[in-house]
């Protein structure tokens, strides 16, 4: 009976905690005194946390290096290539202790010098190479995919500054540079031996290729250099390596002499800096297509290179490209790579000499296209000026890909105007623009959403037209979070729990987790679980205090929201919340209240001022809660400055309550909420993305459903008035719209939310207003539920117990089968 093994909580370790070998640690103690002395160049005495940092990852990339030759050597079969311009791979050294079974070691080896080592991984930059979901979604895979000895790439932009870092400034928002690279990064290789060249501009000329065979040749008038940075990917128990490729831009010369000679400093570097410029900074918006050139740029950039690298390792391998579908899977990581349809194209037109029909082949067979949103505003378009401008012969290959498609329609009866204008890669509504999602679409092989309802809604709305043509490309491929970063290396010690309840065997097949249902209502194991639970919210209380001077208490239901700050993921539905719940206790402040501590933390786009005001607003009702001496104890309110990969790693084992609660159809899948299930947090949420499968794993008795449904809220949407009616039939929420507008929690500028309450009162696009009461009524209920603290956390361990399916692992093998058809070890 494993039960009976179950020892008091230990100090925070690692996973696998197996006894560490003497000659082992003195190894790894050796080799990072090599690296700190002769990569580093520093004594141990004078030595910073920094140097310590990189040294370690000097010596633990070395380990690496001998499955990547080995991962390197071989010629796979299949390859997938994963292009996305974001990577949101946060820390890698606590990845790379754990997937290796290194960490107990190199504590060890480190403790003998005097240093700690989780001040050395607090020494690591984040890579924040990417904004929110998607590109987390990116690197959660690459990390699956090694850890299945699924041979891939993942190729992206390396940016000198990745997302920016966020401060609050008497609660506005304030951006400044982040610079992860300042002092060089130990995980990455440089490739200069792997440089391609990326064209811009210019024109196309035509040249008689043989007999009637008319050849186009694209003459750039300007280019670029992509240098490749290799990032190792090391898989679970180091069996696979795979790696992250990212491409720095760099100019053809260094220089212009000839200027800088006639005197001309400043205009001999310009066209450096405008090259230097692609690879710069990472754009901050997660939801509204930058739209400027220079996006347009890094997109075809990144492509461009990828493409070109891939076609090249292809015929070095087998020879012809034509077999190239046989060998690679490329997926598009939403539409800020679609440009690969015509730039594969024009590679095998120009480059390789096949014909049209050989090269539309290839290219439908090897492409897939992962679509992230609906929201019509984040759909990509392109003005065809700046694309015919920037890249005229893709906007040849793209018109002739049209006329194409929209032949084949008319062949097939199917030409009526309006059919033709849906279909039509070309939007004629607003100037003529490419639209990239169809683009993305026509050119793949297989097309995912990213969750159930997200895919179905794919099928019914914006991709209808579409689909009819084709209904079996759109395919659905649920999102996933890899367990090693979420659960083991976040929650170490909810790991060692579910080790001793379960077995060490949970740590390879995450479906073990379902051996802890049986734990739910064992009162030693749930105060155990309990435990692990408190302490990180100890440690999270300490972070709060540094970071925002307010005290919280860490008996409180700790109720979370982290995420992107967006009007669709309705953090101002939770404020609103929370001032009711504010006037409540000040109305009855003898009542029993369930203590509750509201935890915010995102970013928003830095151009998104309503997202700011949002966080402003978080900031005025925190500071107006904070200091009510009458809610003393029963409410906090902290919004915690610059989210991040790590922080997230920080908020989520201390996290109680789990917030999505986003308007049904607009979140896509979501993920966070993933991380928080796994982690034991009870979801309060609507039937939206990944919620509803969330549901329908840990069981509707252990998560907090409410609100209107998607298809409930595209009637809804039709009804006019909506705002104001939901409002009439809600005295509470009215008094929360009469105090957010009448400036009492800004009385420095009594009018700072006038046009914000107008808005829920007379728009209200998100559906705020109508779905208010029911979020109140599943919040009170999930009062009353942690006042049963048996019930409570029975619900909580059938959380952990049931996420198995949720494993990033699941995703990619299901993508391996259905899209990829490459083979999984
Ligand atoms: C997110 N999308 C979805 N976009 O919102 C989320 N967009 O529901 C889903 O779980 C996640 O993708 C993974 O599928 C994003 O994060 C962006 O970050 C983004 C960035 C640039 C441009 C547009």
């Amino acid at each position: 009976d494993r039960r009976s093994s179950i020892e008091p909580a230990q100090p925070l370790h690692s996973v696998p905690a197996r006894p560490v070998a003497a000659d082992a640690v003195t190894e790894m103690r050796e080799a990072i005194l090599g690296k700190l002395a002769f990569a580093i160049g520093r004594s141990p005495a004078n030595a910073r946390e920094r140097d310590w940092y990189a040294a370690t990852a000097l010596a633990l990339r070395d380990r690496i290096v001998e499955a990547c030759v080995a991962s390197d050597a071989a010629v796979p079969n299949k390859r997938v290539y994963y292009l996305s311009l974001e990577f949101l791979i946060g820390r890698l050294t606590s990845d790379a202790l754990n997937n290796l079974g290194l960490f107990e070691t190199t504590k060890a080896a480190l403790a003998q010098l005097g240093v700690a080592l989780e001040d050395v991984e607090a020494a690591e930059p984040d890579a924040a190479l990417g904004n929110g979901g998607l590109g987390r979604l990116a690197a959660c895979f690459m990390e699956s995919m090694a850890s299945l000895s699924i041979p891939a790439i993942g190729y992206g932009i390396r940016y000198d500054h990745g997302l920016f870092r966020q401060s609050l400034e008497d609660g506005w928002q304030r951006e400044a540079p982040e610079t992860w690279l300042a002092e060089g990064n130990p995980w990455e290789f440089a490739r200069p031996e792997a440089t391609y060249t990326i064209g811009f501009g210019g024109s196309v000329t035509m040249s008689m290729a043989s007999e009637g065979v008319i050849r186009r040749h694209w003459a750039p008038a300007e280019t670029v250099k992509a240098v490749a940075y290799d990032v190792p990917v090391v898989g679970w128990r180091g069996r696979h390596v795979n790696t992250l490729r990212l491409w720095k831009a760099e100019a053809e010369s260094a220089i212009d002499l000839a200027r800088f000679n006639d005197g001309d400093h400043v205009g001999a570097v310009a066209a450096r800096a405008r090259a230097e410029a692609i690879s710069r900074v990472l754009y901050p918006s997660d939801s509204s297509p930058a739209g400027q050139e220079l996006r347009l740029r890094q997109e075809y950039f990144f492509t461009s290179a990828s493409i070109q690298d891939l076609v090249r390792r292809h015929v070095a391998e087998r020879g012809d490209v034509r077999s190239l579908a046989d060998h690679a899977a490329i997926q598009l990581n939403d539409t800020h790579p679609a440009i690969a349809v015509p730039e594969l194209m024009r590679v095998l037109l120009e480059d390789h000499a096949l014909g049209w029909e050989d090269a539309w082949d290839v290219t439908t067979r090897t492409l897939s296209y992962t679509n992230h949103t609906l929201l019509p505003e984040a759909l990509e378009t392109w003005p065809v000026e700046l694309m015919e401008r920037l890249l005229p012969r893709h906007m040849q290959i793209i018109y002739l890909i049209n006329w194409m498609h929209l032949e084949e329609r008319g062949k097939s009866g199917q030409g009526g105007a309006e059919h033709l204008a849906a279909v039509s890669l070309i939007d004629e509504t607003h100037g003529r623009r490419v639209r990239m999602g169809h683009l993305a679409f026509h050119g793949s092989r297989r097309v995912n959403g990213v969750s159930a309802l997200h895919t179905d809604l794919m099928r019914s709305t914006v991709f209808k037209d579409l689909h009819a043509l084709d209904p079996d490309k759109i395919v659905n491929k649920t999102n996933g979070i890899t367990f090693r970063r979420w659960l083991h290396n976040a929650n170490p010690e909810l790991t060692a729990l579910a080790v001793e309840a379960v077995g060490p065997g949970v740590l390879d097949d995450p479906s073990l987790l379902r051996g802890l249902d049986a734990f739910a209502r064992d009162s030693e194991f749930v105060r155990r679980y309990a435990a692990v639970r408190r302490g990180r919210k100890e440690a999270l209380a300490v972070i709060v205090s540094e970071r925002t001077g307010i005290d919280i208490d860490p008996s409180a239901l700790f109720d979370v929201q982290i995420k992107r700050i967006h009007e669709y993921k309705r953090q101002l539905l939770n404020i609103l919340e929370t001032v009711a719940l504010y006037q409540a206790i000040k109305a009855e402040p003898h009542r029993d209240w369930t203590p509750r501590v509201k935890i915010f933390a995102g970013k928003a786009a830095p151009s998104y001022v309503r997202a700011k005001l949002i966080i402003k607003l978080a900031c005025d009702v925190a500071r107006a809660v904070n200091d009510d001496p009458e809610v003393a104890g029963r409410l906090k309110v902290a919004f915690l400055p610059n989210y991040s990969v790590s922080l997230a790693e920080a908020i989520i084992p201390a996290a109680d309550l789990s917030e999505q609660i986003s308007t049904a159809g607009m979140e896509a899948s979501g993920t966070g909420n993933m991380k928080l299930a796994l982690n034991g947090a009870l979801t309060v949420g609507t039937l939206d993305g990944a919620n509803v499968e969330i549901r329908e794993h840990v069981g509707p008795e252990n998560i907090f459903i409410f609100g209107l449904t998607a298809a409930e809220v595209l009637d809804r949407m039709q009804e006019p008035g909506y705002a104001q009616a939901a409002i009439r039939q809600s005295p509470r929420l009215a008094a929360v719209l009469d105090m957010i507008a009448s400036g009492r929690l800004s009385p420095e500028d009594p009018g700072r939310y006038r046009a914000l309450v107008d808005d829920l009162r007379y728009r209200d696009q998100y559906l705020l207003t109508v779905d208010f009461d029911d979020y109140w009524r599943a919040q009170r209920e999930i009062d009353r539920a942690w006042a049963e603290p048996k019930a409570w956390w029975a619900k909580a361990v059938h959380n952990t117990a049931r996420m198995a399916w949720f494993s990033s692992d699941r995703s990619m093998r299901e993508y391996a089968e259905e899209i990829w058809r490459v083979r999984v070890a």
